[in-house]
């Protein structure tokens, strides 16, 4: 499936329904006053996190989407119907922004979670309310509050516990095939991964998640490669791996460096998240393992893990240190995911039942 990680639709929730301008009209109830019931009320506008989706390829293609219209009140006091709520259904971890204004409306991060984007309108009263003592057969009833119309700007960025990140072509995705069942596409040539593949990793008692990310080259924040796409993946993971090659035209020192300054580039708080460094492609040092892994540890003033997702050389040592990270599993599996960033303090109605998307 194709992965699209952002899109812009337009939105709005349903009108209310008018109010009715109705009066009682029976055999032997002679001026039986006015009876017409209130309009219903318009549909919202709800977004609800659900992990079946993973992309936001649907946006991308329908841009439109309405919530129905509160129904008219009808005479014998009867209120009319109201709009149905339209569902808007988006992976976990998608923000959901003013497209015009830039306001973040909601952080859909927990699997369930709802949000109302947008209010549908409230019905008009319909003339049973307006009548008084000196009135007493009002001609007068409110017409539905209109719908909300607003363009949304949908961003999705990964929850996953772990990111791999590197420059091209170090053996990201041979990492994420050796730790995860995700079979990502593995060749000799930079920009192999074009969009981020996840991995769940099951390590003892410990599972977690880890994210590949396409490779970042120097002036990525700024767009170079492919640029700062894909930058914004790695800012809900908890923790970080530093893939690094001993066999690049940059020093492994070097693009630990680099990669440094274009996570810094993107948001500084990224350099403090738990990382571990590994060297990869360890399998092409033969006996020069525990020099070159000496020497860089040194040079950085921190420690190293040699790796090699070829001969599997030291990805035992890498996953009891990511475990080490993480909260024992939930007891159906799942880690207890928290978000880096607190969700906004949107109230969230119960989870309500799945709708069909209308399309108009
Ligand atoms: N010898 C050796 N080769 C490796 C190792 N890991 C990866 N490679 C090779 O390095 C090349 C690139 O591997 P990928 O896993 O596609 O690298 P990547 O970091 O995902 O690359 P991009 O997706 O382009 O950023 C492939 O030819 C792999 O076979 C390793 O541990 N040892
Ligand atoms: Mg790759």
């Amino acid at each position: 499936m194709q992965f699209i990680d952002e899109a812009t639709i337009i939105a709005k929730s349903g009108a209310g329904g008018l109010g009715s301008r109705h009066f009682r009209r029976e055999k032997h109830v002679p001026r039986g006053g006015p009876d017409g019931g209130d309009g219903g009320r318009g549909g919202d506008v709800v977004a609800i996190a659900d992990g079946r989706s993973r992309s936001l390829l649907d946006y991308h293609f329908d841009r439109h989407y309405a919530a129905t219209d509160g129904h008219g009140g009808q005479g014998q006091k009867k209120t009319g119907k109201d709009g149905e709520d339209l569902v808007l259904a988006v992976p976990p971890g998608t923000q959901i922004y003013d497209a015009v204004s830039a306001e973040l409306l909601a952080d859909m991060v927990a699997e369930g979670q709802t949000a109302v984007l947008l209010r549908g309108g409230n019905g008009g009263w319909g003339n049973v309310h307006f009548a008084t003592a000196t009135r007493q057969a009002p001609e007068h009833a409110n017409p539905g509050q209109p719908g909300q119309e607003r363009p949304l700007r949908l961003v999705l960025k990964l929850l996953a516990d772990v990111a791999l990140v590197g420059m091209p072509n170090v053996g990201k995705s041979s990492l994420i095939r050796a730790i995860s069942a995700s079979r990502a596409v593995v060749a000799d040539y930079p920009f192999t991964t074009l969009v981020p593949n996840l991995g769940v990793v099951r390590h003892h008692s410990k599972v977690f998640t880890v994210a590949d990310i396409p490779g970042l080259i120097a002036g990525a924040s700024e767009g170079a490669g492919l640029g700062l796409r894909f930058l914004r993946h790695i800012e809900r993971c908890k923790a970080l791996v530093f893939l690094l090659s001993p066999v690049d035209a940059l020093s492994p020192a070097e693009a630990l460096a680099m990669l440094r300054q274009e996570l810094a580039a993107h948001d500084t708080a990224l350099l403090q998240r738990p990382h571990i460094v590994c060297l990869g492609k360890a399998d092409l040092l033969g006996d020069q393992i525990q020099d070159q892994v000496q020497a860089l540890a040194r040079e950085l003033g921190e420690a190293v893990v040699a790796v090699s997702p070829v001969t599997r050389l030291g990805i035992a040592g890498l996953l009891d240190a990511l475990a080490q990270q993480f909260e024992p599993a939930a007891p159906d599996g799942d880690t207890a995911w928290s978000p880096v960033t607190q969700p906004l303090p949107i109230s969230y109605p119960p989870v309500v039942a799945q709708k069909k998307r209308r399309r108009i």
